[in-house]
């Protein structure tokens, strides 16, 4: 260095000064101050004290009006009244850390009556304001009733806060086949998006309740986002930093660009890695927010039979690079069994075939398929996998449209059948 050893009055060190004084006003005027301050005072990251929550209802009484008048279902402005002004960013109902109960004792009715602004089909929108993001929650989901409903008990207040347009889609496998937890989210995606241009896609496990409702939820503009980024079963840390499992979010133009995720991994396990090899394939990142947001915290539970670790993980992982572009979205098959709009959520129930290496002649084992409250004690059902009738379902006043598909082993088809006969709802 050219000034080394010289005494403090020379010409060097006044340059010296005068150079450390302008950049330091260059410094502060480029907004440095927070990162210098951070790095002083060794906080890189927002902070939350997590040991005095509110209540996840917190700031909503207010909202509590009977509900708006009946609005255009797409993404615009309302069909009737003046144009609401834009929500703010960020939403002024937020609180932070939010108390989560793994377990809710009411029942889906009483759930419904804490939200009375939530449409049939789990669907909100800010009453008071226009919202800037409109987002589909999708579930994978087969018999796992107790958490479904902590779930709605703390999504819909947590999203209300948010003020966020949104609907949740519980995507249900249908049969006592091995779960596919992946090509349930590729149904999830494609059926959402036929009935709204949602700008937002969030793929979201059953048993995650998000602590902090600063982590909005909604979409980066370039980048796919992984949300569950701390999660208490991973002790408030990212196990790795390839994870994608959890709660992941994505842009309808981003799910394009990776063509979804795969529909070969049956059981449990590799799909989250392959999705986010995916990501970095197609040529974008994975983006989160700061672990002091990203709280999760998962509800405990057993493997569920029918979803066995997959032993074929590892060699469909190795395989990704090659397998990305054709299997995916663009390979997609499937039935829709029903569709239906019940009071805090949209109801898909899917058959997506059978994991072709299957061994043949399994014991069955019995699958509960999700039965609203209303119709627990009544034997109407209707029957809705007959060609023609999803159609007509579709035309059909909506807020009456509760109808479970009751399936008989004779209406056991592949989704490969299913395509061949071109029925609705089969993508091809
Ligand atoms: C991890 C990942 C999950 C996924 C899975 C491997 C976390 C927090 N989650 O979850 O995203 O990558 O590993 O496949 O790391 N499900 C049902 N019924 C079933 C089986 C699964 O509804 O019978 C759904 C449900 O939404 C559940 C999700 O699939 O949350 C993931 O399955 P899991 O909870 O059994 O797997 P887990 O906790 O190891
Ligand atoms: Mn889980």
């Amino acid at each position: 260095m050219v000034c080394f050893g010289r005494s403090l009055d020379s010409p060097c060190t006044l340059a010296l000064l005068i150079g450390f004084q302008f950049a330091f006003v260059l410094y502060f005027s480029l907004g440095g101050f927070r990162g210098l301050v951070s790095v002083l005072v060794h906080t890189t990251e927002p902070e939350f004290d997590y040991s005095r929550p509110h209540d996840v209802y917190t700031n909503l009484s207010h909202l509590g009006a009977p509900p708006p008048p009946p609005r255009n279902s797409g993404t615009g402005p309302p069909a009737t009244g003046a144009p609401l002004r834009d929500c703010q960013v960020p939403s002024p109902l937020l609180v932070g850390p939010v108390s989560v109960h793994l377990s809710s004792s009411l029942s889906l009715e009483e759930i419904r009556q804490r939200n009375p602004l939530v449409l049939p089909g789990g669907r909100y929108r800010p009453p008071d304001c226009e919202s800037r993001h409109h987002t589909a929650i999708v579930v994978p989901y087969r018999n796992r009733q107790t958490h479904l409903r902590a779930l709605l008990y703390h999504l819909h207040p947590f999203l209300q806060r948010q003020q966020i347009h949104y609907s949740i889609y519980i995507v249900q496998q249908w049969g006592n086949g091995t779960f596919n937890r992946a090509k349930l989210l590729n149904v999830g995606v494609r059926e959402a998006l036929r009935d709204e241009e949602w700008s937002c896609i969030f793929l979201h496990d059953v048993d995650l309740l998000p602590e902090n409702d600063h982590n909005t939820y909604t979409c980066h503009k370039q980048f796919p986002t992984h949300l569950s980024v701390a999660m208490d079963k991973f002790r408030y840390r990212l196990p790795y930093s390839q994870y994608f499992g959890g709660v992941s979010a994505v842009t309808p133009e981003q799910f394009m660009k990776m063509n979804g995720f795969p529909n070969q991994y049956w059981g449990w396990g590799g799909e989250d890695d392959d999705i986010a090899a995916r990501v970095r394939l197609s040529g974008m990142k994975i983006v989160r927010p700061p672990v002091a947001i990203g709280h999760y915290k998962m509800i405990k539970h057993k493997g569920d039979r029918g979803n066995e670790q997959n032993p074929r993980r590892f060699d469909l992982l190795k395989r990704t690079r090659l397998n990305w572009r054709s299997d995916g979205l663009n390979s997609l098959t499937y039935e829709l069994l029903s569709k239906t709009r019940e009071p805090l959520y949209t109801n898909l129930t899917v058959n997506i075939g059978e994991d072709p290496r299957l061994p043949r002649g399994k014991l069955p084992f019995v699958v509960k398929t999700l039965i609203p409250d209303h119709q627990r004690n009544t034997s109407k059902t209707r029957d809705t996998t007959r060609p023609g009738k999803k159609q007509q379902e579709e035309e059909e006043p909506l807020a009456t449209n509760r109808t479970v598909a009751r399936i008989t082993p004779t209406q056991t088809k592949t989704a490969t059948q299913a395509s061949q006969h071109n029925k609705t709802g089969v993508m091809t």
